[in-house]
């Protein structure tokens, strides 16, 4: 029996642009996650970790990031195999060349495709050379008469999977036609078990540890692997690491009631501090609705780790532009008039009409 723990695409460095000084939280978050894998894996008394590609950015991330895993690594209670990525391939220069690693005794980085025997089983590892391929990386494996529990790591697209960087092209069925017991992937941010048609789930990504965007199904998880003996179905459970959670919130307004709605939902949302928010609101919206929707910036702006909104869907209601009639005669009723059926773009329009209107207001109050 083998127990381990897999996990991949931490993607250590990661950009994070446009989320200003939260960027900086937001990857010191994938640091923490780590620590938590690693604990997770001397709790369940794993025999090893894999890491299955993408652990880094890319192989320019600061030389300080490097020694800061290498020092999470250090510490794990048992050996760390990994394969190099698409993001942190093996080219000269990149990141597997730091000088930190030599201080890492219990890890192994991967160079090349050659089985690696191990205690009751057999790794096949496909380091990836380059960021992009439409090679198979799992295709030299030949594990079939092979009496160990054979595991294979690899990291590219299933085919089939719904994965937005398609390179290095993985069959759906390679685990079976290589005789692997399993083949832990990487690349793919959600966690997910894949098998040959009819048989066990053999081929597995366990999503990244830490998710790294809105839209992610299913990541911030690590994957528990436990597999019995030579042919036993592995048994893949996920487990979670992540802290942050991505949130996108996409509504529709017809009535004025959905506004007050969505105002509680976001008042009630649980782990807002640890929570992404992207708020984004089509429909029509009453000059009324207007102070919901200051009332609901402000709960995003200071609820939320990290929260955004976007109105610019949303558009008068046509039924009511009551408010432009009440104005006082003048130029700014004329303003309003032309506002309503000048032929721009209904965005503009909006916007320009929903300004006019909370001018109006702030100049009253
Ligand atoms: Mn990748």
């Amino acid at each position: 029996m083998v127990r381990f723990l897999h996990t991949a695409d931490w993607q250590i460095g990661m950009k994070l642009t446009g989320f200003g000084a939260m960027g900086e939280r937001i990857r010191g978050e994938r640091l923490s996650a780590a620590e938590r894998a690693l604990q997770i894996a001397q709790e369940n008394r794993t025999d090893f970790i894999l890491i299955t590609g993408d652990l880094f950015e890319d192989n320019s991330v600061d030389r300080a990031l490097i020694q800061k895993v290498v020092d999470i690594l250090k510490r794990a209670h048992c050996p760390v195999f990994i394969i190099p990525g698409n993001h942190d391939p093996l080219v000269p220069g990149s990141v597997w060349e730091d000088r930190s690693w030599q201080a890492a005794e219990n890890v192994v980085v991967f160079r090349e495709n050659a089985p690696y025997p191990l205690p009751g089983a057999v790794l096949y590892p496909c380091p990836l050379a380059e960021k992009q391929s439409a090679k198979d990386p799992t295709a030299w494996i030949h594990a079939e008469d092979e009496e160990r529990i054979a595991i294979g790591l690899a990291h590219g697209s299933v085919e089939g999977a719904p994965i937005g960087e398609w390179d290095h092209p993985i069959p759906r069925d390679a685990a079976a036609r290589s005789g692997l017991d399993y083949l832990a992937l990487g690349h793919w941010h959600s966690f997910a078990v894949f098998g040959a048609e009819g048989s066990a789930g053999r081929m597995a990504y366990p999503g990244t540890h830490e998710a790294t965007s809105f839209g992610e199904r299913d990541s911030g998880n690590v994957s528990l692997v436990e597999i019995d003996g030579r042919g036993a179905a592995p048994s893949v459970t996920p487990v979670r690491t992540g802290a942050l959670s991505w949130v996108t919130v996409d509504e529709r307004i017809s009535r004025s009631d959905d506004l007050q709605s969505i105002l509680s939902r976001i008042r009630e949302m649980e782990n807002a501090e640890s929570t992404l928010l992207k708020l984004q609101l089509s429909g029509f919206i009453t000059p009324e609705g207007r102070e919901r929707l200051d009332d609901i910036e402000r709960v995003v702006a200071s609820r939320f780790f990290w929260g955004a909104t976007d109105f610019g869907g949303l558009a008068p209601a046509p039924e009511d532009d009551s408010w432009i009639e009440e104005l006082p005669p003048g130029v700014l009723r004329e303003v309003g008039k032309r506002l309503r059926t000048a032929s721009i773009d209904s965005r503009v329009r909006t916007k320009a009409l929903l300004e006019l209107y909370s001018l109006i207001k702030e100049a009253r109050a």
